[in-house]
């Protein structure tokens, strides 16, 4: 797990899920896994922020987007690129894939791959953290789970019951300019913000720009701090605004693998990809800054990225070597054994 507010864990951790979800999109092009798949770039230092909170008590539930999530919380990259491929060497031996991966024994007991379905199974460890006095719930999820019933009925119950858990609402459909500003209308949803919906159900909530690697880490520092003193609900609503990449059906690499030297200068010949580096790219904006203010230096920042790539291209070398699960194992592991626990 990383040291908290140290720039130089924060820029590897960062790093490390990109180049992670750059060679899940190569792979996929490669026609390495079949089915659909989702990246989490330009989220990056959302689970960084918050999974730096968070110590072995604790629980995270996640959606489609899990990747990010994962490698926070500290999985190896490895066992997760296996699981993507379908392969023995993954953490579910291949049965759960990317929709469902999970790594109980770092305390990430499911992803959900239903539109808002982090919500109640976070809010029902929650309970169990309460009974049990250690933990807190991390739940992440979309801007649509506020579309869901299930979401109404997890913060109900969790603002009811004074459950130990943060609500992290992971929102990348707002344009640059209302990040800050926070006025935005929603087609789906009649509510000026989304942190109205919870606040009407008596839930603390607050607002910070997910392009903002320290506002991120400050909000989160603050918010795990309080559901962990007070047992109650917070939600948070992270303004983001959705990396071109992600914008075709299945995600893209536009202008090819993330450079270095986008965040010094140098900009990629596509205008809506330069647009969204300069505005709404965390791991670039977070870089410039860290160099200009003498955190850290250029070749630092490089020799991270290049082990990062390094770590990665192990990665996928692990997966392809790893074999697929044998037929016999196809009914095996996929029912809870009797008694387990969380
Ligand atoms: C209950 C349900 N309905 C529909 C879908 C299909 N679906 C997958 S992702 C998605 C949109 C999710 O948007 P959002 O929650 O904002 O997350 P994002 O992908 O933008 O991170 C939909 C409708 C689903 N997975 N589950
Ligand atoms: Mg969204």
């Amino acid at each position: 797990m990383q040291r908290k507010n140290d720039p130089g864990e924060r820029v590897a951790a960062m790093l490390r899920i990109r180049r992670f979800e750059e060679q899940c999109i190569l792979l996929s092009k490669d026609g390495q896994f079949p089915g659909h798949y989702h990246v989490y770039i330009g989220q990056e230092a959302t689970a960084v922020a918050a999974c730096a909170e968070l110590g072995t008590d604790d629980f995270v539930f996640s959606n489609w987007r899990n990747h990010g999530h994962l490698l926070a919380r500290g999985a190896a990259p490895d066992r997760m690129m296996a699981e993507i491929l379908g392969k023995a060497g993954g953490y579910a031996r291949g049965k759960s894939g990317t929709l469902h991966m999970a790594v109980r024994e770092l305390g990430v007991p499911a992803t959900s791959a239903l539109v808002g379905g982090s919500l109640p199974l976070a809010t029902g460890a929650a309970l169990a953290c309460k009974r049990q006095g250690r933990g807190v719930v991390v739940a992440f999820f979309g801007d649509a789970a506020l579309e869901e019933g299930a979401c109404y009925e997890a913060m109900i119950l969790a603002s009811l019951w004074k459950l130990p858990i943060l609500f992290v609402c992971e929102n990348n459909s707002i344009p640059p300019a209302q990040r800050q500003r926070g006025q935005y209308t929603s087609s789906t949803l009649p509510a000026a913000q989304l942190v109205d919906v919870p606040q009407a159900l008596q839930i603390r909530t607050e607002a910070v720009d997910g392009a903002d690697a320290d506002a991120l880490a400050e909000c989160f520092d603050r918010l795990v701090a309080e559901v962990r003193s007070e047992g109650t609900p917070r939600f948070v609503e992270v303004r983001c605004t959705r990396w071109p990449g992600n914008f075709p059906l299945w995600p893209e690499l536009p202008c090819g693998q993330w450079q270095l030297d986008w965040a010094f200068g140098q900009s990629p010949d596509r205008a809506d990809l330069a647009t969204w580096l300069e505005q709404s790219d965390p791991l670039l904006l977070y870089l410039r800054k860290i160099v200009a203010a003498g955190g850290l230096t250029r070749e630092q920042v490089q020799a991270l990225d290049e082990r990062a790539r390094a770590e990665m291209a192990g990665a996928v070398r692990f997966a392809l070597d790893s074999p697929f699960p044998a037929p016999e194992e196809a009914y095996q592991h996929v029912r809870a054994e009797q008694g387990a626990t969380l």
